[in-house]
């Protein structure tokens, strides 16, 4: 805090995180190796995402892929891609991932750190040129550094979580982030081949007008959930659905709006996935001040118990998110 301008806007993701691990001199920095780590996976999926479709049209491109992976859906690479990246920087132990079922050892025992993740998500938008995300969670393990990471430390709960954030593949590339403090988006440029510092301590506002969720489920929806959607319209709100969780939250984030992904009869749990969708989504959300909750409890108290559970997830400005709960609860 001594360098008030080094943390302003413009200044790269790498000097931001170097100057935040300052203001903690017991730090170690490994938890500012781990974010590089992730900063440099998303820019090698950013260069997948966009050269994805060229891939796909000339098998040649596909040749420069020395691994032989040219021809493997852009949702497994970038799997690898961050298997790799945190394989490679060494703080991480373990990994869990939507794209594996089983946890994933590094190899890095001596690791600090475990982290869940989508690699992808969005995958019915990723051969349509349309937004698609990767989501991360991080934890501190509580099994001893040295010993193989277990399911327990991925099993902490969503406020145990010391990071987490999301990448999306916009109309530009940008990583926003949080280590519970403030929540901080950065810009890629790909020119520069860094994450520059765009949108400094986000905050969403209280309320908003926008409403996202998918219309053809309308009908399986809790009746208080459907009235609440019929008032919005009734108010003329605007209905925004991409159909990837990261773009939907993002633009509700910065705008002001809510996101719905309630149980449906083919999802009867919800679709979404706890540990690498809501809590990371839900624990960004609180920081910026906003709601994230499941019914009407906030997703970051669920008591985790399986890797890939999934849960109904409304999340997005407080003043929208009360309102859908206390709807919901009046209703039978
Ligand atoms: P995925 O992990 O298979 O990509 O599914 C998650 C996605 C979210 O990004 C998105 O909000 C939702 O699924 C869309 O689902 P639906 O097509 O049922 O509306
Ligand atoms: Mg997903």
């Amino acid at each position: 805090n001594s360098h008030p301008l080094a943390l302003s806007v413009g200044v790269t993701l790498d000097r931001y995180i170097m100057h935040r691990q300052m203001a903690f001199p017991y730090a170690s920095g490994d938890l500012s190796q781990l974010l590089r780590d992730i900063a440099l996976a998303g820019k090698i999926i950013h260069r997948e995402v966009n050269r994805a479709g060229l891939i796909d049209l000339t098998g040649e491109m596909g040749v420069e892929n020395v691994q032989g992976e040219s021809q493997q859906k852009l949702d497994m690479i970038a799997d690898i891609r961050f298997y790799r990246a945190l394989r490679n920087g060494g703080e991480a132990c373990a990994i869990i991932s939507e794209e594996e079922e089983e946890i994933i050892h590094t190899g890095n025992d001596n690791g600090k750190y475990v982290v869940a993740i989508d690699p992808l998500d969005g995958s019915s938008n990723i051969d349509v040129n349309v937004s698609i995300g990767t989501i991360f969670s991080i934890y501190r393990r509580t099994t001893p550094v040295g010993s193989k990471a277990t399911l327990d430390d991925f099993m902490q709960g969503g406020r145990k979580q010391v990071a987490a954030g999301y990448i999306l593949y916009g109309s530009s590339t940008i990583m926003v982030y949080t280590t519970g403090h403030s929540v901080n988006g950065f810009t890629y440029d790909a020119s520069l081949g860094e994450f520059i510092l765009s949108h400094p301590d986000m905050r969403s506002p209280a309320d908003g007008q926008i409403y996202s969720y998918n219309d053809g489920y309308l009908p399986e929806f809790p009746d208080g959930v459907q009235h609440y959607l019929s008032e919005c319209r009734k108010r003329r709100y605007s209905a925004r659905y991409i159909g990837s969780l990261v773009a939907d939250f993002h633009r509700n984030l910065i705008k002001g709006g809510i996101y719905l992904y309630p149980a449906t009869k083919k999802n009867p749990e919800g679709k979404l996935r706890l540990l690498y969708e809501a809590y990371p989504l839900a624990f960004i959300a609180e920081r910026a001040g906003c709601l994230a909750v499941s019914q009407e409890h906030s997703i970051l108290d669920i008591d985790p118990v399986s890797l890939h559970q999934r849960t109904p997830l409304f999340i997005g400005s407080q003043t929208m998110v009360e309102e859908l709960v206390s709807t919901n609860s009046r209703q039978p």
